[in-house]
């Protein structure tokens, strides 16, 4: 359909994007903007930014900035949004709840990492306890975050989740329901492909990344 994603070269806020858009096989295609050229101001591209900021998606002639609210474009045009406006409240919830976590993690990735981490830490189940509760209510755990279909929020939470799981391979450990939800999305086959791909793995999660 003539998707272009505009970001820097990581993972980051362009993330769950990409995960939505391969899991529903839908081609895209990547705008890569240089770190120093875009605070050098050599990209004029931050200018022309409705926020000073990336992610920027374009559908054609159309174009949105907010990662929140391209998920929640692509979720309204590829039915990805709930089945009702029930569910459609609670999808927006937990994206809301995935926003405040993101946060926090972004708080600790890029000003408080040596200092913050174990603390960080120590207080992450109060965060996830959240998370594994929503999960619960639907269908024991076994489906997706809200309803009978994926949403915008399964992407979004798949990926804080799996950020999550890089800073430290045992967050997940205590949350049957979360650890088989994470498994159950990563196998679908083409989020499998995507992850698999080096698209995906020649990107760090974030610059300050340390792999
Ligand atoms: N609320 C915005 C969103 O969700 O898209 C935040 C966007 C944001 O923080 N973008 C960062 C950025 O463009 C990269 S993740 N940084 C460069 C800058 O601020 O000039």
């Amino acid at each position: 359909p003539g998707y272009v994603l505009t970001y820097f070269p990581v993972r980051g806020r362009a993330e769950p994007i990409r995960l939505l858009l391969a899991d529903q096989g839908i081609s895209w295609k990547e705008d890569e903007v240089q770190i120093p050229d875009w605070f050098s101001g050599k990209d004029a591209r931050k200018k022309e930014a409705v926020f000073g900021q990336l992610p920027q998606f374009q559908d054609g002639d159309y174009v949105l900035y907010q990662s929140n609210s391209i998920l929640r474009y692509l979720g309204n045009k590829h039915g990805l949004t709930g089945a009702n406006d029930e569910e459609r409240g609670h999808i927006d919830m937990v994206n809301d709840g995935v926003e405040d976590l993101r946060q926090k993690y972004g708080r600790l990735i890029f000003f408080e990492y040596e200092t913050g981490k174990d603390k960080y830490l120590k207080e992450l189940p109060s965060q996830l306890d959240f998370f594994e509760r929503i999960l619960s209510k639907n269908a024991n755990g076994s489906k997706f975050v809200v309803g009978q279909k994926i949403s915008f929020a399964d992407y979004n939470l798949l990926d804080i989740l799996q950020c999550h799981l890089d800073l430290c391979s045992k967050s997940l450990s205590a949350y049957p329901l979360l650890t088989a939800y994470v498994e159950r999305l990563v196998a679908r086959p083409k989020i499998s492909e995507y992850l698999k791909s080096d698209a995906r793995n020649k990107r760090p999660i974030t610059p300050k990344h340390k792999k």
